[in-house]
């Protein structure tokens, strides 16, 4: 009965799907979620622990968890992993210097079993910022070309003024119309 309920579900296009927004601290992530749900640039703290809302685009249930970035928190994250459909990473594409660290966490995450099946959006996120780098920097960086076992998108963004945040979202919702 549950399998059936959720699969009509999906034909109605009710499921709910999780996903998680990670990144280090300081990135946007919470600024991305509030600005998803509300059209507006919400005043944020360093969250400890998580925020959870849920957006729908085009009739596609998003439940995302916001996680805290700090370095004594992602410890904490592969508490979030089961049932993950997509990861939202976040980068500042201003931070060169822990550009490493978010590397090895994304590729951390990508190793770990749970989230074998997720599909990954990364979001370059203050793009207003005249020192940023580029999608194409960030992309080599990162070597996003070597992923081949998740599905993978970049996207530039401004969570302050919401640009290129629809098109990521439209991006995951795609994806999520094709699982
Ligand atoms: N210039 C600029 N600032 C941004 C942008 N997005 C977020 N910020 C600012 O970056 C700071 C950190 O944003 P948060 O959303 O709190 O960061 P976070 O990733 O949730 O951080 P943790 O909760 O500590 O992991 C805030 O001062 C935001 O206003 C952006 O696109 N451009
Ligand atoms: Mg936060």
């Amino acid at each position: 009965m549950g399998q059936l309920m959720a699969k009509l579900m999906s034909i109605f296009g009710e499921r709910e799907h999780k996903v998680i927004i990670v990144g280090l601290d300081n990135a946007g992530k919470t600024t991305i979620l509030y600005q998803f749900l509300t059209n507006e640039v919400v005043h944020t703290c360093p969250t400890i622990g998580s925020n959870v809302e849920e957006i729908v685009l085009q009739k596609t249930h998003f439940l995302m968890w916001d996680i805290g970035g700090q370095e004594s928190l992602r410890s904490t994250w592969n508490t979030y992993y089961s049932n993950t459909e997509f990861i939202i990473l976040v980068i500042d594409s201003t931070d060169r210097d822990r550009l490493l660290t978010a590397r090895e966490e994304l590729y951390k995450m990508l190793a770990h079993e749970a989230l074998r099946d997720a599909s990954i959006l990364i979001f370059a996120n203050k793009q207003d910022m005249k020192d940023s780098m580029t999608i194409v920097e960030l992309s080599q960086f990162l070597t996003l070309s070597a992923i081949k076992d998740h599905p993978w998108h970049i996207q530039g963004c401004c969570a302050l003024t919401g640009e290129g945040l629809p098109a990521g979202l439209q991006w995951m919702q795609s994806q999520a119309t094709a699982k």
